[in-house]
């Protein structure tokens, strides 16, 4: 498809770029860091969602190359916002599966983090539940190879991915992210609420940390800080914003 052709062209000419969500505590609502997000603004096709282009080029050699722009563009960002004085906090990358299972994503990361003398900390790593049913093993071995250079992982749209639950033992996980789709209506239908009351007191019970995606509302906050959950992401708080905008923020007295 077009997608393919042009996304190559797309990273030299300047038409991708990232903007970054604010994750926030419940507790404080401060803001405890990002997630990093793709941004496609083609010069025919106008505005392009990484929904659509994503998928077209998630099981080729492609997403590797535009996953590495993205460690790389998020790691820049990082030291020059050292360099300028800034305080920093971590940014959680999307990375897909074929990503994933490449031998060449540790290598990768850890050359960017080096090169610019980072702390790997800074650096949260999702991965959808979807991309870690099958191939158990590789995803397990990765993920080992993740924790050894110090990278914090999350288990992204938490709850839709059919997966056993027997792999958040085996699996070296950090995060859970509650998919936006038990969120939506977790104040008002009972069993959304069931669900992320499930999944919060698994996260707690784990000792994992539990974001809830996609929060919109005030209800919905309140419902999921009773519950516990310890981080939320979302429109109420704030949409994904430019990088000169997270300067702003991480600039503001926490
Ligand atoms: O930001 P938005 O809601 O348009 O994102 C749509 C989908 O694209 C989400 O599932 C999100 O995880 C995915 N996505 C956004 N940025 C990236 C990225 O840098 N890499 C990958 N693999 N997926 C991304
Ligand atoms: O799959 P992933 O969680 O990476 O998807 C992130 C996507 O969710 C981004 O494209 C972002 O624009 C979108 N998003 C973030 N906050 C909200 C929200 O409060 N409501 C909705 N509907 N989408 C959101
Ligand atoms: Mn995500
Ligand atoms: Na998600």
């Amino acid at each position: 498809s077009w997608i393919e052709n042009e996304l190559p062209n797309a990273m030299q000419q300047h038409q991708l770029y990232l903007q970054y969500q604010p994750k926030v505590c419940c507790v404080t609502n401060n803001i405890v860091g990002f997630e990093a997000l793709l941004r496609w603004q083609h010069p025919e096709h106008g505005f392009v969602s990484p929904g659509e282009f994503i998928p077209v080029i998630e099981n080729t050699n492609l997403i590797i190359t535009v996953g590495e722009w993205v460690l790389s563009e998020v790691t820049q960002q990082l030291a020059n916002w050292r360099d300028e004085g800034l305080p920093l906090l971590p940014i959680a990358v999307n990375i897909s599966g074929y990503h994933l299972h490449s031998p060449t994503l540790i290598p990768y990361i850890d050359q960017c983090l080096r090169q610019r003398s980072l702390n790997p900390e800074l650096i949260e790593i999702e991965i959808t539940e979807g991309a870690l049913t099958g191939n158990s093993d590789e995803s397990i071995n990765a993920m080992r190879a993740l924790k050894e250079i110090h990278i914090k992982l999350a288990i992204d749209d938490f709850g839709t991915g059919y997966s056993s639950l027997s792999y958040l033992k085996k699996f070296p996980v950090d995060i859970l992210k509650i998919d936006r789709a038990f969120v939506r209506e977790c104040y008002s239908n009972k069993e959304d609420a069931a669900i992320c009351k499930a999944i919060i007191s698994l996260a707690k019970s784990l000792e994992l940390q539990i974001v809830a995606e996609g929060v919109e509302n005030q209800a919905q906050l309140a419902f999921l800080g009773v519950q516990g959950c310890d981080v939320y992401q979302g429109f109420y708080f704030s949409k994904a914003v430019d990088a000169d905008k997270v300067s702003a923020l991480l600039m503001e007295p926490a």
